[in-house]
């Protein structure tokens, strides 16, 4: 994630999501401060800050910090100073932390950023209480911010419909045939992926120009952005679930695979109508791969096959429509720049 040599006054999507990331920080450090010690200690193992004794782990596993960085820069893209965004930026970073939580122990997934999952950490029980508490606090703190807090909830209890309802459906095509009648269609997969990634991350946008008083078309331009990006951030993710480097990602490869997940490279690839696609689809519809030589095999039929490189596609087209949706409207043109290098760059992303 660099900026280009010849650009040397802007700053590559490191620099963008390092300097929110200490923008956002005491105010982060605050919220989990309040929450219950138990629920706080499970909260800063989770956000990277600390090991399972409490011993803090400066810089161990933390996230990207995407979603804060989004609501700063979408007050500052309003001409606003990013400071009236933090109370957004840390309940979209809470909100997500707490999503990520729940997720693993939904999918049962052992392992993220590199470490034991909280629910592997501290038990399912514990974990889910602590997600609880950080959406909660998330909620808590958004409410207490002065000026304009009421459409700013609102703006977060809509996300956190739209979060459910992806969710919802991610889990129900577990259960569906990969071809046939009950098949998952494209339509049906952007709905999920809209709802379970692309409705925070428009959030965070909309929540900070929100809070940086912008009129009401120009946060809906800045979520319209958001949605787009988070469609091209999980064709992203799909692609790092089969693909991506467990070193670098932190979690276990082909775990989206052995689930039956219903993710984009596997339905682009299966729609080709290849011979490799033939083939994928009598593997797939025989068994789920259990073992990792079967889940190696259905990973190189579906690159033969294309899906690989049609949901790079589907991540660039969403990429562009993300952009276009900044470009029609007007935004601080340097706060735009940073916007249009973060979203390049997590286009490009390898973790
Ligand atoms: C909102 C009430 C309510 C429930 C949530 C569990 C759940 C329902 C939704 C799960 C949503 C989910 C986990 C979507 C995946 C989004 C995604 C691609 C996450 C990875 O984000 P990164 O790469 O992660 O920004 P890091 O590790 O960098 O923070």
């Amino acid at each position: 994630m660099q900026g280009t040599v010849e650009d040397v006054d802007v700053p590559s999507a490191s620099d963008v999501l390092r300097r929110c990331r200490e923008l956002v920080r005491p105010a982060l450090v605050d919220a989990v401060g309040r929450l219950h010690p138990w629920t706080g200690e499970m909260a800063a193992y989770s956000l990277g800050w600390s090991d399972t004794a409490g011993t803090p782990e400066p810089g161990g596993s933390e996230g990207k910090g995407v979603r804060q960085a989004l609501a700063l820069l979408g007050a500052e893209a309003v001409g606003a100073d990013a400071a009236c965004a933090v109370p957004g930026a840390v309940a979209v970073e809470l909100v997500h932390t707490f999503s990520l939580l729940h997720d693993d122990v939904m999918d049962a997934d052992t392992l993220r950023r590199r470490r034991p999952a909280v629910w592997k950490a501290y038990g399912t029980g514990p974990a889910v209480l602590a997600g609880d508490a950080l959406l909660a606090r998330a909620v808590t703190g958004l409410a207490e911010t002065p000026g304009h807090h009421a459409a700013a909830v609102r703006r977060l209890c809509d996300a956190l419909n739209d979060l459910v309802a992806g969710q919802a459906e991610d889990l129900r095509f577990e259960h569906r045939p990969w071809d046939g009648p009950g098949a998952v269609g494209p339509e049906e997969y952007r709905s999920m992926a809209e709802g379970k990634t692309g409705a925070l991350l428009g959030c965070a946008l909309a929540l900070g120009a929100v809070l940086g008083g912008a009129p009401e078309p120009t946060v809906a331009a800045l979520d319209r952005a958001g949605r787009h990006l988070g469609l091209a951030f999980q064709a992203v993710d799909d692609i790092l679930g089969i693909w991506g480097d467990p070193a670098t990602t932190g979690k276990p490869v082909h775990a989206d695979l052995h689930r039956g997940k219903k993710t984009h490279p596997v339905l682009a690839a299966l729609a080709g109508g290849s011979r490799a696609a033939r083939e994928l689809g009598t593997l797939l519809a025989s068994a789920r791969p259990t073992d990792a030589a079967a889940a190696e095999r259905v990973a190189s039929l579906v690159e033969e096959a294309g899906g690989r490189a049609a949901t790079r596609g589907e991540a660039r087209r969403h990429l562009d429509a993300a952009r276009d949706a900044l470009r029609a409207t007007p935004l601080t043109r340097t706060a735009a720049r940073e916007l249009d290098v973060l979203f390049a760059g997590l286009a490009d992303r390898v973790m």
